[in-house]
Order: C-alpha cells, then sequence, then structure tokens
C-alpha cells in the first residue's frame, strides 16, 4: 500500500476546488467564478486498492486584507508544511506577464525539497494547438516533478494527474477507512452550499462580505430535514440586497440551495434563512472563530 498527503494550491479561480471534487468524485468544496471563494483547508480522500491519496484543498494564493484573509493565509501555509507532494494549479489561460508571479509564488518551495506537480486546469478552453507553447512556458518557472494538462470540469486526463502524483507516493498506511471522503462535518458542507448560491447569485463585494451558520439541523422524520441557516453581512444595505425585491434573491439563494443539500443529504429538506448584519465581522478575531476558522 502506498499513502501521502498532497495539498492542492495556486492562484485564486485556478480551479482546485473544482479539482478536488473531481479527484474524489463528490462535491465536498464549493465552487464559484469569484476568486476568493474557498476559506480553509477542505481534506479529499482518494483511495484504491494499492494507494490513499489525502488531498488538502487551500484558499487561493492572494494579499490578505483583513483578519479572515490573514487566517486563510495561514492555512495555504499549514497544509504546505509536513506534504508528500503538491499540486499547483494553474489556468492554462494565465497571460505570460503574469508567469513571474508564479515563479515567486513557488521559490518558496525549493528549499522544502516537496516535488510540485503542476495541473495546467482549463484545458477544455483552448484550442489543443495553443497548448504547447503554454506547457512549454509553464516547465521552465520551476523544476516540477510532472506537468498535467487537465480539465478538472470535464474530467479530462485528471486520471493521469492522479497517477502521476501516485508515482510520487511511498510506501505508507492507510490512514482513513475506504468510506470517508472528507474531514468536513455535514453542517459545515450544508453552510458552504448556502454561501456558494450566495456567491453565485450576488453581484460586487457583497457575497465575500458574507458567512452562513447554521443555527439548527435536525430529522424532522425518516425522510425530512429541518434546517435553518443564518447568512451574516457587514452592512445594513447589503442585507436589503441579499433579501431583494420582495424577498426574490433569498429565495431563489435558498432554492438552489435546497436542490444541493437534498442531493447531498439524500433527503427531503425544508431550509429557512435569515439575514443579519455584523459590521465589520471579518476582522472581528473572536466572530471568526466562532464560526468555525481556526487559529492554523
Ligand atoms: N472551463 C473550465 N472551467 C473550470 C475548470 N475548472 C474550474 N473551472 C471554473 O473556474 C472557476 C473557479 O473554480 P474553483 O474550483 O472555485 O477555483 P479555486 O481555485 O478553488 O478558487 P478559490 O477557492 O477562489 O481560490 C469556476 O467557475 C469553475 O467552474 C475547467 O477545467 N474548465
Ligand atoms: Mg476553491
Amino acid at each position: 500500500m502506498k499513502s501521502g498527503f498532497i495539498a492542492i494550491t495556486g492562484r485564486p479561480n485556478a480551479g482546485k476546488s473544482t479539482l478536488l471534487n473531481r479527484i474524489i468524485g463528490e462535491k465536498v468544496a464549493i465552487v464559484s467564478r469569484k476568486p476568493q471563494t474557498t476559506r480553509t483547508k477542505i481534506m479529499g480522500v482518494h483511495t484504491t486498492d494499492e494507494c490513499q491519496l489525502v488531498l488538502i484543498d487551500t484558499p487561493g494564493i492572494h494579499k490578505p486584507h483583513n483578519k479572515l484573509g490573514e487566517r486563510m493565509e495561514r492555512y495555504i501555509y499549514s497544509a504546505t508544511r509536513d506534504i508528500d507532494a503538491l499540486i499547483y494549479v494553474v489556468d492554462v489561460n494565465i497571460p505570460e506577464r503574469e508567469l513571474e508571479a508564479e515563479r515567486d509564488a513557488l521559490k518558496g518551495l525549493k528549499t522544502s525539497g516537496v516535488p510540485v506537480v503542476l495541473a495546467v486546469n482549463k484545458i477544455d478552453t483552448m484550442p489543443r494547438l495553443n497548448l504547447l507553447p503554454v506547457l512549454d512556458r509553464l516547465q521552465h518557472i520551476y523544476d516540477f516533478a510532472g506537468i498535467v494538462p487537465v480539465s478538472a470540469q470535464k474530467g479530462e486526463n485528471v486520471d493521469k494527474l492522479i497517477e502521476v502524483v501516485s508515482g510520487l507516493m511511498e510506501e505508507g498506511p492507510k490512514f482513513f477507512p475506504d468510506d470517508v471522503i472528507t474531514d468536513q462535518p455535514e453542517r459545515q458542507i450544508v453552510a458552504e452550499f448556502i454561501r456558494e448560491k450566495a456567491l453565485r447569485l450576488l453581484n460586487k463585494e457583497v457575497p465575500h462580505g458574507i458567512a452562513v451558520e447554521i443555527e439548527k439541523m435536525k430529522q424532522r422524520d425518516s425522510e425530512t430535514y429541518d434546517i435553518s441557516a443564518v447568512i451574516y453581512c457587514e452592512k445594513q444595505s447589503h442585507k436589503g440586497i441579499i433579501i431583494g425585491k420582495n424577498g426574490e434573491k433569498l429565495k431563489d439563494i435558498g432554492r438552489q440551495a435546497r436542490q444541493d443539500i437534498e442531493r447531498f443529504l439524500d433527503e427531503k429538506v425544508y431550509l429557512e434563512l435569515w439575514v443579519k448584519v455584523k459590521e465589520n465581522w471579518r476582522n472581528l478575531e473572536n466572530f471568526i472563530t466562532e464560526m468555525g476558522f481556526q487559529k492554523n
């Protein structure tokens, strides 16, 4: 048996969470078109007869602007310690002028000696002919242990990526039983599904100032769940935007989230959503700790 821990890092929006979900075959990490979707470390486990990969999805690398951002940065740092390999995800459409920034982001890893596999993602958005020059440019920014072009969204070549990463693992124990796929508690995943819909349905600065707390999650009978959740936002004016005209926006968020939650729990769900204002919460140490963001 081979096994190991692998961190998935890269710029915001590169497709790290989509890749994690694809590798483990289940949606445990939320995905959106907006950068800085992922806020914590999310573990996913991929187990076969020969190998167990414990993968850790991380927030995208960016400069923190508040206490929450600082905590997100620490998650990236802690996820890249004591690992056996790293998957660095880059969007195939990366402009040439940004290659230097990627080179800088990777530089810090050299001394650690951890092998880095480059996943060049979103190849479904580019004609095959244009791919080669991009791969050629990317191979010069770091001494990668492997470069694998993939489409996390379409699932293209992801098996090849798993093969390359598995090849880097050494003999080791099975850390988790076969049926474990994530460390995320059910409540957390449910809260994240709600935040994902808010991210997708709201614009501008509103969605990044949102936090979701599950106040109640109770089995009503053998096939029904009652869930009640609070969406926190930073300003009174944001509250109005989230609720929307005649409450339509909040209804949309609830409707879309409920579908995901029902699929995930395989039960019928009654979802109640509330909106509350918590000014400047992203800078309130105690509040972000209460919301489940541990200190490291
Ligand atoms: N066309 C295409 N889009 C993709 C692919 N992978 C991810 N995306 C899209 O890219 C956007 C960002 O995906 P995420 O998985 O949230 O990216 P991330 O790197 O986890 O982002 P952060 O958590 O914000 O750092 C979403 O709109 C995805 O649907 C892909 O292979 N092809
Ligand atoms: Mg993510």
